[in-house]
């Protein structure tokens, strides 16, 4: 009963202390659960693949690729299946977060194109921040720009032109958000305001005595 006082007072002074919002809440960013929990998967073709697993080896053609997480354990990976000759397909990743006021992230992606030129993205509320079409030898670390406080949708997709699915990966999402901003003034500020507090006081005994 105790600790649980004592954590409801702690979630409270936190809430105080961030304006109310409890922040950092891009959730399962590494897939160290071992699961897409947090996620959400959309598939065009039900077969497509979109697996968390200890790694990635392409299946097709030479050379080999063996991609290995980037971060703990487990990395995500997608492909759009195949929606039949001359179709199209297409898998999304994605998840709808939110951030405080001057937040930014990263995340990690590969794309093992499979023959044709198939197309992987990562979009931030629709705008693209990285698009590929050709097989990437090794991962590639996308950056979000200085974001404003307010909801975000990233998303990853891959599309499948044609019978070769190409796959997409993703690890290691990294939110960084400034420290929260308190409202207790500066020392120094203090220190001025008693220094001019002071004066006053002086200047105001001195007019006294010289009346
Ligand atoms: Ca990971
Ligand atoms: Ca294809």
């Amino acid at each position: 009963m105790r600790q649980f006082v004592l954590l409801a007072v702690s979630a409270v002074l936190i809430a105080a202390a961030t304006g109310g919002q409890v922040y950092g809440s891009i959730l399962n960013p590494s897939f160290e659960t071992g699961t897409k929990s947090d996620w959400t998967v959309v598939k065009t073709v039900a077969t497509a693949m979109s697996e968390v697993a200890g790694s990635y080896t392409s299946t097709f053609g030479s050379p080999v690729y063996t991609y290995l997480p980037t971060h703990g354990n487990w990395l995500f990976y997608a492909d759009a299946g195949n929606a039949g000759l001359g179709l199209s397909s297409l898998t999304t990743l994605s998840q709808y977060f939110h951030v405080a006021d001057n937040s930014s992230f990263t995340l990690d992606v590969f794309f093992w194109a499979n023959l044709s030129a198939d197309l992987a993205t990562v979009t931030l509320n629709g705008s693209t921040l990285w698009s590929k079409s050709a097989t990437t030898a090794v991962w590639e670390t996308v950056a979000s720009p200085v974001l404003s406080e307010g909801y975000y949708t990233l998303m990853i997709t891959v599309s499948n032109e044609g019978l070769f699915p190409s796959v997409v990966g993703v690890d290691n999402v990294v939110l960084t958000e400034p420290p929260p901003v308190t409202t207790v003034p500066e020392p120094c500020t203090l220190a001025i305001w008693s220094l001019l507090g002071g004066v006053g006081v002086v200047g105001a005994r001195r007019r006294r005595k010289a009346a």
